[in-house]
């Protein structure tokens, strides 16, 4: 598919919209990581989004509310690309009834909002591709003109769920976007040491479907890249997969330091922030200055100070709500 090189102001979206989104994830996570790791606040398991935001928010500016993603549980910046508040979001992971899953989900399911399109967040590494599978097929089946994305990590290609859920999508050619964020990790293990195939995207072209490749940490490919995917998943062309080639900043979790990475790569891909890429970009095209960058990030910062402080003064769910919330009555 041949990319075409749109002006920035030319573009159906709003690129300092793409900028802020990428600021609201950055700063939460941020925020995140120092409620973790300096003030002790939160505990368990958390996975930042840190270094891949242009993914999340350049493929879920192209979705419509209604839409679906489902994604795993690196799951925060998905969450906020596709429009969930963050005040809920914050609560979640703050074990609130005000969250996303009343609290009873934590960080690693804390994009689960059916209301903003959200239809899960697993931890089961790969276990999303055949469920996106599914969810595809019941929206061809019903006719709806709803279009699925599925996210997962370059360590999900080698589970048999990929296998099982690509076959099904390509066969029964299902409205399923499939986005793989190649972060060059699964946990600690370099995906020299995991992958068999020349490539991912070769992988996952083996299943007869179209692929594409793309600069995940530049925002406005991502975006282009799945306007034109979305476009013809809508139309029923069946499946289409993105390889978005990214670098997480930081550890797998929140409390890995990894130390296992190679200096020199680190600092290769730090040099390739999404973020800074797109602010020099857009003060080059004249688009924001400096004044203009530092008051949108205070404006970011400020609203997840907000969430926080509503988090915190939220309360628990009570104990007695909780069967209601296992047992469905008709
Ligand atoms: C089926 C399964 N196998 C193993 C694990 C343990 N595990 C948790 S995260 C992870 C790495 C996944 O890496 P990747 O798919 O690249 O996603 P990333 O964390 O980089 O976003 C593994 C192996 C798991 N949760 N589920
Ligand atoms: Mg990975």
């Amino acid at each position: 598919m041949e990319i075409k090189n749109i002006p920035l102001n030319e573009l159906d979206v709003e690129p300092i919209n793409l900028l802020k989104k990428m600021l609201q994830i950055r700063k939460f996570e941020e925020k995140i990581e120092e409620l973790f790791l300096v003030k002790g606040t939160l505990i368990g398991p958390a996975h930042l989004y840190l270094g891949q935001e242009a993914i999340a928010v350049g493929i879920c500016s192209a979705l419509k509310k209604d839409d679906y993603v489902i994604t795993s549980y690196r799951c925060h910046g998905h969450a906020i690309a596709k429009g969930v508040n963050i005040k809920k979001l914050m609560a979640e992971m703050f074990g609130k009834e005000t969250g996303t899953c009343k609290g009873l989900g934590g960080s690693m399911h804390a994009a689960i909002s059916p209301e903003d399109g959200l239809i899960y967040a697993t931890a089961i590494v790969g276990s999303q591709i055949p469920i996106a599978a599914g969810l595809a097929l019941s929206n061809k089946y019903l006719n709806r003109k709803i279009a699925t994305v599925c996210f997962f990590g370059d360590g999900a290609v080698n589970t048999g769920a990929f296998h099982e859920g690509m076959n099904l999508a390509s066969l029964w050619k299902l409205p399923v976007l499939y986005v793989c964020e190649n972060n060059l990790y699964a946990e600690f293990t370099h995906i020299t040491r995991s992958l068999s195939s020349k490539s991912i995207a070769e992988r996952a072209a083996s299943y007869n479907m179209k692929v594409f490749i793309v600069d995940g940490n530049d925002v406005i490919s991502v975006y282009k890249v799945a306007k034109d995917c979305i476009e013809k998943i809508r139309n029923l062309n069946g499946p289409i997969f993105i390889e978005a080639r990214t670098y997480r900043m930081k550890g797998h979790g929140v409390y890995d330091q990894a130390k296992y990475r190679d200096p020199n790569e680190v600092n290769e891909w730090l040099q390739r922030d999404p973020i800074r890429i797109f602010k020099e970009k857009l003060i080059k095209e004249k688009l924001l200055d400096e004044e203009g960058y530092k008051k949108l990030e205070r404006e970011v910062i400020n609203e997840v100070e907000d969430a926080v402080r509503f988090a915190e003064e939220s309360k628990v769910l009570e104990f007695n709500e909780l069967e209601k919330l296992v047992y469905f009555e008709k």
